[in-house]
């Protein structure tokens, strides 16, 4: 009797996993077929990166917010160009004194920064306004007067990009263009 009872349980367990395993599979198989052209494009893409030199420059750019007034406001310099495939580390220096005015240093694709601007409002400061969008590639924190911030990024693919002061009102005063060649 002792037998049967935990014969039961064994079958059920098997049934269930032979059941599950199958479903599984043909999942995996369907979301295959559905990505297999992507697929295709990322090991052609690990094939180049594994040719170039496993190190990458680095580049180090230090950047400054100035600006005591609201139309005051800007980036030093306005234009950045760094080289492709490089690391980049860039360090923000907020020179205003004026209390309160805080900066940060969102890098986005061009043309998106009005957008990303007003998303970042309603991202608040919780999230150093910039909103979770795939169009903003490296950010600092917000930096207070006198402070200076520093990201570390890889340089995006060749082709120009805006950066820009996502604190509330400070777009479009704050923007810059950041060339990748
Ligand atoms: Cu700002």
């Amino acid at each position: 009797m002792k037998k049967i009872k935990l014969i039961i349980p064994i079958v059920a367990a098997l049934f269930l996993v032979a059941c599950g395993g199958g479903e599984q599979k043909a999942k995996k198989a369907d979301s295959e077929a559905k990505t297999s052209p992507k697929k295709t494009e990322k090991v052609e893409e690990a094939k180049t990166e594994a040719e170039e030199p496993a190190e990458k420059e680095l580049v180090e750019i230090t950047l400054a917010a100035t600006g005591e007034t609201m139309t005051e406001i800007a980036f030093e310099p306005k234009t950045l160009t760094i080289p492709a495939n490089s690391r980049v580390k860039l360090t923000l220096n907020n020179k205003s004194s004026m209390e309160g005015m805080l900066h940060n240093f969102v890098l986005v694709e061009l043309g998106s920064g009005q957008e990303i601007a007003t998303a970042g409002i309603s991202a608040g400061k919780d999230n150093a306004f910039v909103p979770d969008d795939d169009r903003v590639i490296a950010y600092t924190e917000v930096s207070d007067i006198g402070e200076t911030v520093v990201v570390e990024f890889d340089a995006p693919a060749k082709g120009s990009y805006h950066y820009i002061c996502t604190f509330p009102g400070h777009y479009p005063n704050m923007i810059g263009r950041l060339n990748v060649e």
